[in-house]
């Protein structure tokens, strides 16, 4: 019993929502950011709390703001109206410091067609997305709030990690709508056969998007062409060498067999050959030598994403969260950081904050790399899945989450990835989040989000000169995936193919934003009008990436204005 006076009477509010939360999943249950803030508004959250989780009965799994309103009276709870008028009253003071808005990079435009130097669009509906913000230039900067700069990402965290205060919230998410989820539907044995199937199909699907572009001929019927006649021929790049004396020779195959197209060191588009990755998809035009045997080239043309491709928005004001590689179960894994960014999901600042798109790395599973097993935290794997399903409780239980698997969660490596079994839904079931394949088109509020978890980049990262692709700003490796129209083009590297009957790993579809993780560096820019983020982290540097002088963008959550495709970066660490 407290006596007033009591140094350690409980003050109102005496509980942080994260607490509250925490306390709530340690129970196993997940609740609503309404429940969380009547119930922090209690006069005595300790006893409110544990009448709550003694009215819960077994088979809940999520706590309402019915079921507190229901075990509480009004002596012990306050009302909705109490919870809005203690608002008025603790609001911050609004801050001087107007929010900056974020600039993301604008793609310079690398295609060998007329150059039209690429502007941010001043004259599209996206052109917001330059501009700072109406909203926040008036609203007091968060503590979590970071300074937007460049599209590098390259932030500076402002002010100090205090709470704000709540209020009821009005969160209203509709399900997520899924397309290109491989789940259930793989067939895909590994024999040759079926390799070949899904290069065909990405031919097809991707020769499609050239066809327009150029009047190609395939392979055969191009080398019965008399020489010197103009040719064009869309195929797969088969093969990149230099010739003796430092041309480019690119060998392309399609349906009826190769055809070698060469590329003068000293023209233009010999820079174009800097970025082809082997099993892309290109056109290329130009002369057939005398002997009709191979093709000078004068362009090579990416299948690429349109100018003129609208990005769709929501229409209403609602953000989404995209963040991914939290690695539960690794000992880097930042607990304090993480429940830093559930609490701010439950203050009023993230009412709009509606959705949260996790891609990839949910665990830091077993047996991933060569000695991981000594930087774990949790051994087991059901066990990270159960603590992450833990964590995911401390996230407001109205929310919308769509999580997709990455390279160390427990699924097949191999690419297309399978959502979560049976099993490890049951584990995280508490928040009924969505879990779809890697990749996944997922749209929310009218917006298509292309979830990728990322292998490829490593690949793209390693392949290309360090501007067109860095682990400095992962959003530009991004960009040469969205101009190839293919989340992984280079097969028998690091990412693994398992072959199904169509190619499953095309952006057929040009999303209005494109999530990845996987490199654990944060970066965000448009390409196309086309908004690309890579996420970050939630994993402190490990002692591989220290070695490999890896410096990991920890504990950011991009959040994106669904209605605006504007994004802020907050940092919880
Ligand atoms: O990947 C995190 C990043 O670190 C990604 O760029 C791969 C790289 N990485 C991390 N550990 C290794 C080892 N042992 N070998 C090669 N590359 C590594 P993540 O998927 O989170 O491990
Ligand atoms: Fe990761
Ligand atoms: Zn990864």
């Amino acid at each position: 019993m407290f006596l007033p006076g009591d140094p350690e009477m409980p003050t109102v509010p005496s509980e942080t929502p994260s607490r509250i939360v925490q306390t709530l999943a340690r129970h196993g249950y997940n609740a609503d950011r309404e429940a969380v803030t009547l119930l922090a508004r209690a006069n005595d959250p300790v006893a409110a709390i544990d009448a709550v989780v003694s009215a819960a009965g077994d088979d809940i799994l999520r706590i309402t703001s019915s079921d507190v309103r229901a075990c509480l009276d009004s002596d012990t709870v306050a009302t909705g109206a109490a919870v809005s008028s203690a608002v008025t009253t603790t609001e911050p003071p609004s801050s001087t410091a107007a929010t900056e808005s974020t600039t993301p990079d604008s793609a310079a435009s690398t295609d060998s067609q007329p150059e039209t130097p690429q502007q941010p669009s001043a004259d599209t509906p996206t052109s917001t997305a330059t501009k700072p913000h109406q909203n926040q230039q008036t609203q007091s900067k968060s503590p979590y709030e970071t300074e937007g700069s460049n599209a590098t990402g390259r932030k500076e965290v402002v002010g100090e990690t205090t709470g704000t205060p709540d209020r009821s919230p009005d969160r209203n998410p509709t399900p997520a709508d899924i397309t290109g989820d491989i789940t259930g539907r793989s067939t895909g044995t590994g024999e040759y056969d079926q390799f070949v199937t899904t290069f065909r199909d990405r031919y097809e699907q991707l020769s499609k998007l050239l066809k327009g572009r150029v009047n190609h001929r395939p392979a055969t019927a191009i080398a019965d062409m008399p020489g010197g006649s103009d040719a064009e021929m869309i195929g797969l790049v088969n093969d990149i060498r230099s010739t003796a004396s430092g041309h480019w020779l690119i060998e392309l195959e399609d349906t009826t067999g190769t055809f070698p197209a060469l590329v003068m060191k000293d023209r233009p588009i010999a820079e174009l050959v800097d970025e082809l990755l082997l099993d892309e998809c290109i056109a290329v035009q130009g002369t057939l030598a005398d002997d009709s045997g191979i093709l000078f080239t004068d362009s090579i043309h990416f299948p690429d994403v349109p100018r003129t491709a609208r990005p769709s928005t929501a229409d209403r004001h609602v953000q989404a969260a995209l963040i991914s590689d939290v690695h539960v179960g690794s000992q880097e894994f930042m607990t304090d950081a993480w429940n830093r960014f559930a609490d701010w999901l439950h203050t009023e600042e993230a009412e709009a904050v509606e959705y949260l798109l996790i891609a990839g790395d949910m665990v830091e599973g077993v047996g991933v790399y060569p000695d991981q097993d000594e930087e774990l935290d949790i051994i087991d794997i059901f066990d990270q899945y159960e603590a992450f399903s833990e964590h995911l409780k401390a996230v407001p239980g109205d929310m919308e989450i769509v999580m997709i698997p990455g390279n160390h969660d427990a699924v097949r490596l191999a690419e297309p990835q399978p959502g979560f079994d049976e099993e490890l839904r049951q584990i995280m079931s508490a928040h009924n989040p969505r879990i779809s394949g890697n990749p996944s088109l997922v749209t929310i509020e009218g917006v298509s989000v292309l979830m990728y978890h990322g292998v490829s980049l490593d690949e793209v990262i390693a392949e290309l000169p360090e501007e067109k692709a860095s682990y400095d700003d992962p959003h530009k490796a991004m960009y040469q995936l969205l101009k190839k129209r293919h989340v992984a083009p280079q097969y028998g590297g690091k990412m693994r193919l398992a072959p199904e009957t169509k190619d499953y790993l095309t952006i057929d579809t040009v999303p209005d934003i494109f999530h990845t993780g996987h490199v654990h560096k944060l970066g965000w820019g448009k390409y196309h009008d086309v908004l690309a983020v890579n996420s970050g982290c939630w994993q402190a540097q490990t002692a591989f990436q220290k070695k490999v002088n890896i410096d990991p963008d920890v504990a950011h959550a991009p959040i994106v204005d669904l209605d605006t495709l504007e994004m802020t970066v907050r940092k919880f660490a």
